[in-house]
């Protein structure tokens, strides 16, 4: 299996060269010597001890979002699909802040205005509103968010998606943004959810894919009973779909929408979910899109600017009986390092989650059941999913955060509930998942009515942590506690002739025994929401791994690698630059990080 993680790092290089984009220099393999830890003082490196748990940490971080739906008893639709949460570093501190989208009152029935919610990370274990002097106090009927650094000045960028108007915001650098959505041509409209910044192209420029639902106003608003008395919310079935957008990045702070040119126009889909993967390993990101009620899509990039979906052929669009499955949340993870990306995708309940093993040769099969996860997973209704190692021992586990769209769903089907427990999976090695939802903390056994997830180490201490929003309920921050036990190393690139962000980055790193971990670069991903950029590499049992190699292609093509670089630090690559910043990361959390 090692081999196949050799052919995925030069891959890109066995590409003929009519492949790749004209601009682009041939490849070079660049050794740079690691560059020295700049702490300049000694972090605590006390490890922790005791069972890894989540502690919910929301009141005490300063976190007071409450999402608004809107509802007021008509059970208008979207009042049941949102929102999202997305984490970014928008100052560049090096601690991630986070990003709330939020809904508002309907039309005719406003009591209150309801915005948006960024906060900033103090670098405590506390976070500080900063929405209005930041420029984001924007009234929208709010959905999903990406965030990307679009045009390329290190400063990261914001896109939240919305009923009938999204929005993107500049980050003008001061902790100001500046709506700058019609000149940029990227308004859209509809029902957009899912939005992800990737640069299809490899042209150094992300390009934006923003998922649409379906067709829907309160004029053709339909009624459902569940109990055939009481209005409930309708399922998308009684409504028409409706096409995603793909807007190309022009450089010249305007986007072309290229849907139809690119293939990507399908008024069939009700997308929710998007992720980035490269299934086929050749240098150029895929989309993997998660349909409500419909086939899910799998978009393989041409290289032409164009993408022919797949999901039929490589058997991930309906499940193993045939059916089209409500998919929800989406992400992408070599999880049982067989050196191939595998799939996940959280569905309605009496669905399971959905776990794709990437056979290789365009083909995926469906491990749900094999893996473990499908009995757990059964009655819980997904929205926010994800692959992240929160026990540092370098398998991928598995998150999801559930919650039923029909408030008064125990009424038909008493198994089932409107609040749901969320569910977590440790990766026992071997493609097999153990349930830890029960062993990791109370706060994940309370019932809410989840949809956004995301990831971050938001404290800098080595672990990732976790934030979830509700469906017009309080968000909640859950710490990672005792997951710093192994040691850790944290990868932030920084492109220069690929994106800034480094958006299709992958990242290989070969451990002291010959393993080998990688991962890509990603956004988007999940419901509606988007996790940390940097990567996190769990490296097992202390003192394992005195030195490390690590190797880096980038979606320009350059290859750099790097040797005998020490655990336990958060290091960033600049392309061609080699590492050119590094700090050791201290197992006792906020209170002792040096400034940097
Ligand atoms: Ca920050
Ligand atoms: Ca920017
Ligand atoms: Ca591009
Ligand atoms: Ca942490």
């Amino acid at each position: 299996m090692l081999c196949l993680l050799s052919v995925l790092a030069g891959c890109k290089h066995a590409a003929s060269p009519s492949e790749q984009p004209a601009s682009q220099p041939s490849p070079s393999v660049v050794s740079s010597p690691p560059v020295q830890t700049q702490a300049t003082a000694t972090p605590s490196q006390a490890r922790p001890s005791g069972p890894i748990h989540f502690t919910d940490v929301t009141a005490e971080a300063g976190i007071h979002f409450k999402h608004n739906s809107g509802a007021f008893g008509q059970k208008y639709l979207p009042e049941t699909m949102g929102s999202g949460v997305c984490v970014l570093d928008y100052d560049n501190d090096g601690w991630q802040d986070i990003l709330f989208v939020n809904g508002m009152d309907w039309p005719g029935h406003h009591t209150h205005t309801s915005y948006p919610a960024l906060y900033h990370n103090e670098h405590n274990g506390t976070f500080k509103d900063v929405t209005k002097e930041a420029g984001l106090a924007v009234e929208m009927y709010g959905m999903g968010c990406a965030v990307g650094d679009y045009d390329n000045d290190g400063r990261e960028d914001i896109y939240i998606t919305a009923l009938d108007g999204n929005h993107l915001f500049h980050n003008e650098g001061n902790g100001k943004f500046v709506d700058i959505t019609r000149k940029a041509g990227v308004r859209d409209g509809g029902f957009s959810t899912g939005a992800i910044w990737f640069d299809y192209d490899n042209d150094g420029k992300l390009d934006l894919f923003v998922s649409h639902y379906i067709e829907w106003s309160i004029a053709a608003d339909q009624t459902c009973a569940l109990d055939g008395k009481h209005k409930s919310y309708c399922t998308p079935e009684l409504y028409k779909g409706q096409s995603a957008t793909f807007y190309h990045n022009l450089g010249n702070g305007r986007f072309e929408d290229v849907t139809k040119k690119a293939g990507l126009y399908d008024p069939t889909s009700k997308s929710l979910g998007v992720a980035l993967v490269d299934f086929d390993n050749d240098g150029w990101l895929d989309l993997l899109v998660a349909n409500d009620t419909q086939p899910n899509k799998l978009y393989r990039n041409n290289h032409n600017g164009t993408f022919t979906e797949s999901a039929v052929t490589a058997g991930v669009a309906y499940s193993d009986a045939g059916k089209a499955r409500a998919g929800m949340g989406v992400d992408s993870a070599d999880y049982d390092l067989s050196g191939r990306p595998g799939l996940l995708i959280g569905n309605f309940a009496n669905e399971s989650l959905a776990l794709y093993h990437n056979d290789g040769d365009g083909l995926f099969s469906d491990h749900s059941v094999a893996s473990g996860i499908a009995s757990p997973s059964a009655t819980s209704l997904t929205f926010g999913t994800f692959f992240f190692d929160y026990d540092l021992d370098g398998l991928p586990d598995i998150f999801a955060a559930n919650g039923h769209v029909a408030d008064d769903i125990s009424v038909i089907q008493p198994t089932i509930h409107y609040a749901e427990p969320q569910l977590l999976f440790r990766n026992r090695g071997n493609g097999k998942y153990e349930d830890m939802s029960h062993k990791a903390g109370q706060t994940l056994e309370q019932p809410i009515v989840a949809r956004g997830a995301a990831y971050a180490d938001f404290d800098n201490d080595g672990d990732l942590d976790v934030v979830v929003s509700t469906n017009n309920g309080p968000a909640k921050l859950l710490r990672n506690d005792n997951g710093n036990q192994n040691d850790v190393l944290r990868v932030k690139a920084v492109g220069t002739r690929s994106n800034r962000d480094g958006i299709g980055a992958k990242v290989t790193v070969t451990t002291s025994s010959g393993q080998r971990l990688w991962q890509m670069v990603h956004d988007g991903s999940s419901y509606l929401s988007q996790s940390e950029l940097p990567l996190t590499f769990g490296l097992g049992r202390p003192g394992s791994n005195p030195a490390i190699s690590l190797q880096i292609v980038w979606p320009s093509g350059k290859k750099e690698s790097f040797s005998g670089v020490k655990a336990n630090q958060a290091i960033t690559i600049e392309e061609g630059k080699g590492i050119v910043a590094a700090q050791t990361i201290s197992f006792g959390g906020a209170t002792g990080q040096t400034a940097r």
